[in-house]
Parts: C-alpha cells; sequence; structure tokens
C-alpha cells in the first residue's frame, strides 16, 4: 500500500484559483493588459514569475519592463493576494478534503504539501490544517517549478518516502506532468480533456476518500503485474 500523499493546495484544498485570478487580473489591467478565466488555466500551479511572463507575452509586452520594475509588479499582485487570503477561514476547505486527511493520519499515512505557492504554509495555518502535514516543501528551495519534478521529489523526501510508495493529488496539468515526472501516482482534480485520459480522475474532491485512493493504488499494482 502507498505510505504518502503529497497535495497540492491551489485548486485541490482550496479554491485559492479564484483569488489568484483577480489579483492578476487587476495587477494586468494596470499595465494595459486583459486576462480572462480561460487564460488563467495557463496559470495554475504556475509560480508567480512565470505566471507573469505569461501574461506578459499574452500583452506583447515581454520585452518593456528591467528586472526591478518586473519585481515590482510581482509583489505587487502578490501584495494584493496575501490581502485577500487573510480570509480564508477552515469553512473554506474543499468538501472531503479534512476527512481525508483525518483517514490518512488514523493509517498511519504520511502527508505532504508540494505546492507552488509561497503562500501555502500561511493559507494550511488560516484553515487549521498545519497539524495535519508531516511536511512542506519549501518552493523557494527548488531549483525548478512544476511541470519539473522537483517539489514532489521534495515533498516525498520530506516524510522519508520513496516516490514509487506515492501518491501526488492535483488540479492542474502542469501539476500532473510534475506527478509523472517524479514517477510518483498521479490523481487529477477536474476533466480529463484538461489533465489528460490516461490517469485516475475525479471531478469533486469529495470523491477523494482513502478507501477510492486505495483502489487507485490498487489497480496500478495489478497493472504493474
Ligand atoms: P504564490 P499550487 C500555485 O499553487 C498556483 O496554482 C499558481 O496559480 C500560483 O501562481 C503559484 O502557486 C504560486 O503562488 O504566488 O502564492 O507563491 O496549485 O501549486 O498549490
Ligand atoms: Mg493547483
Amino acid at each position: 500500500m502507498f505510505k504518502a500523499v503529497l497535495f497540492d493546495l491551489d485548486g485541490v484544498i482550496t479554491d485559492t484559483a479564484e483569488y489568484h485570478f483577480l489579483a492578476w487580473e487587476k495587477l494586468a489591467q494596470t499595465i494595459g493588459i486583459t486576462i480572462d478565466r480561460k487564460f488563467n488555466e495557463n496559470l495554475k500551479g504556475v509560480s508567480r514569475e512565470e505566471s507573469l511572463r505569461r501574461i506578459l507575452a499574452h500583452g506583447g509586452r515581454e520585452n518593456d519592463f528591467t528586472c526591478d520594475a518586473f519585481a515590482a509588479l510581482a509583489k505587487s499582485k502578490n501584495d494584493h493576494y496575501v490581502e485577500m487570503i487573510q480570509a480564508v477561514s477552515p469553512a473554506e476547505i474543499y468538501p472531503g478534503i479534512l476527512s481525508l486527511l483525518q483517514d490518512l493520519r488514523d493509517k498511519g499515512i504520511k502527508i505532504a504539501l508540494a505546492s507552488a505557492s509561497k503562500n501555502g504554509p500561511f493559507l494550511l495555518e488560516q484553515m487549521q490544517l498545519t497539524a495535519y502535514f508531516d511536511a512542506i516543501a519549501d518552493p523557494a528551495k527548488v531549483a525548478e517549478s512544476k511541470p519539473a519534478p522537483d517539489i514532489f521529489l521534495a515533498a516525498a523526501a520530506g516524510v522519508g518516502v520513496a516516490v514509487n510508495q506515492a501518491i501526488g493529488i492535483e488540479d492542474a496539468y502542469s501539476g500532473i506532468e510534475a506527478i509523472q515526472a517524479a514517477h510518483v501516482l498521479p490523481i487529477g482534480v477536474g476533466s480529463p480533456e484538461v489533465l489528460g485520459d490516461d490517469i485516475a480522475i475525479v471531478t469533486d474532491t469529495s470523491a477523494l476518500t482513502l478507501p477510492f485512493l486505495e483502489k487507485v493504488w490498487q489497480e496500478q499494482e495489478e497493472g504493474k503485474q
């Protein structure tokens, strides 16, 4: 059986993706760039700096800012985002997540956070979930962000579990790619159109139960025989 579950945060544990969108939308407006929710799909799971690069490219302004101006834009977006997430509370934990965390703990299965967000530890605190996590991989310390495997490798290492004994849960395509590159077993939250039809997928986090994870793991084991 698997020995660890590596959780993405935004879009898996709670819906901060909407706050990220609103903060980027406001920032983009200040420099004459319009983004919509469809474009925002390209920013899910992507680091703050890479998100800004994609927004500037989208508006044809990728060469218009010095390093300092670029950093100031990223800071401005984050300041606004941090302002918005002050209101996040346990009420905003997605359905099924709390009982899954409890069941994993009861079974002695390790729990780690593999989020690209530098605000991850603060959000776990806001939702009163910090105590469930045996490790939080630090996105500031990994060389490459998703779709590179680094954050999932760091999360597995953080709980001392081999990658082939772990499950990773993600809502973004770049995150599924990262999980697969880390040789961790992926479970997607979303649709097969976005995440691929070759992995286990739930459309809603309420389906993320311990028996479901055990079933996905079992099927993988049987597929290896
Ligand atoms: P921050 P995840 C990701 O979190 C978000 O999906 C992505 O939209 C965001 O840009 C990234 O974190 C960085 O977040 O600016 O707070 O450091 O999905 O990997 O949990
Ligand atoms: Mg996510």
